[in-house]
């Protein structure tokens, strides 16, 4: 490809799709419809989120406006837009979300054959200083369309057929796997059209750099406690790795899968499941890692093997550069002995 030929033949998100999907005779193109709608929740939280620095003084989300009213929160509104653009879709039947207790299931005359899991604005309580935060998604196929139940949802990750996240940072990058690899696009204002940017992204087979809120370390087990001392002072004589914890984990999984290294969050003494739910950020992030060659665990087993019980179960999870994680489920391996 010359680079000219590179600038005018724009992959979008859309056609990046639909090659996919030619691979797919029988397909009638839902899934590129549902993706679409996706897209356009990740423009709209996108333009809020780059905005809300001017809340206040555009009386926008989370603040009061200039009659007094009080704008609803960015997490809430971002949600409310995914649910109206998932069922507006007319190819959704389930949708679970971080922000709704209850699963909503999808108006018989709207229905469609997948089931969306997705935590609309993850981190969101970093806006205010202005660190990037994320859309985290993963999608099912439901069993029977015409009687879809809460046990469609509750499948491990491994079912899972797409996952992805979108980073409301710098720059508004929406990574994706339909399970052939991982690649990400980054939105250009001008033309409003997610670009293709990464192209099959791989994650190192190891990284320099681990990723865990130090802050936890009195409540952490032996094997997390081992691991991490290994990381400060390696036994093998090689160099310290580097901590990055932002504290946002799609900023801190966008790190990990672009540089290496690994991203954890332990079970601890306080939450004897770690903090980070199953089904809408352990599960389409472990996908995402796995399909760019990296890994996650949860201290017991492969983190895709889950079956969660519950929509918005926890687990604790280690993921990224393969070999990383080796390291610490062979510190968990010793532990079990
Ligand atoms: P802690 C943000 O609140 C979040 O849900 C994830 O985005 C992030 O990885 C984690 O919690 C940070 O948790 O306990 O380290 O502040």
């Amino acid at each position: 490809h010359s680079s000219e030929a590179r600038r005018t033949d724009l992959m979008t998100i859309t056609r990046h799709v639909l090659n996919e999907q030619s691979k797919y005779p029988e397909s009638r193109g839902d899934f590129t419809i549902l993706l679409n709608h996706i897209v356009l929740g990740c423009k709209f939280v996108c333009n809020s989120v780059s905005k809300s620095g001017l809340a206040k003084l555009l009386g926008l989300a989370g603040e009061t406006n200039v009659q007094g009213e009080q704008q609803k929160k960015l997490d809430v509104l971002s949600n409310e837009v995914f649910v109206k653009a998932l069922v507006s879709s007319g190819r959704t039947c389930i949708l679970v979300s971080e922000e709704d207790e209850e699963a909503t299931f999808v108006e018989p005359s709207k229905r469609g054959k997948y089931i969306v899991v997705f935590d609309p604005l993850d981190g969101s309580s970093n806006i205010d200083c202005g660190v990037s935060i994320g859309t985290i998604f993963g999608i099912y196929s439901v069993k029977d369309m015409d009687n879809p139940t809460l046990n469609d949802v509750l499948q491990p990750g491994k079912d899972m057929i797409a996952a992805g996240y979108c980073m409301y940072g710098s720059s508004c990058t929406l990574v994706l796997s339909t399970g052939n690899g991982v690649n990400g696009f980054t939105l250009d204002p001008s033309l409003g059209e997610f670009i293709l940017t990464h192209v099959d992204i791989k994650i190192p087979k190891r990284g320099k750099i681990y990723s865990i809120n130090e802050g936890n370390a009195k409540n952490w087990d032996m094997p997390t406690t081992r691991y991490v001392q290994n990381c400060k002072f390696p036994e093998d004589g090689s160099s310290p790795k580097s901590l990055r914890y932002i504290g946002s984990m799609v900023a801190d999984v966008h790190r990990t899968m672009l540089y290496g290294g690994i991203f954890m969050y332990p079970a601890d003494k306080k939450s004897q499941n770690g903090k980070l739910r199953v089904l809408y950020e352990v599960f389409p992030m472990s996908f995402l890692m796995e399909q760019a060659g990296g890994q996650a665990f949860t201290g017991k087993k492969r983190a895709l093997e889950i079956v969660p019980e519950a929509i918005h179960e926890r687990s604790p999870v280690f993921l990224g550069s393969y070999d990383d994680v080796e390291d610490i489920k062979a510190m968990y391996a010793a532990a079990a002995e």
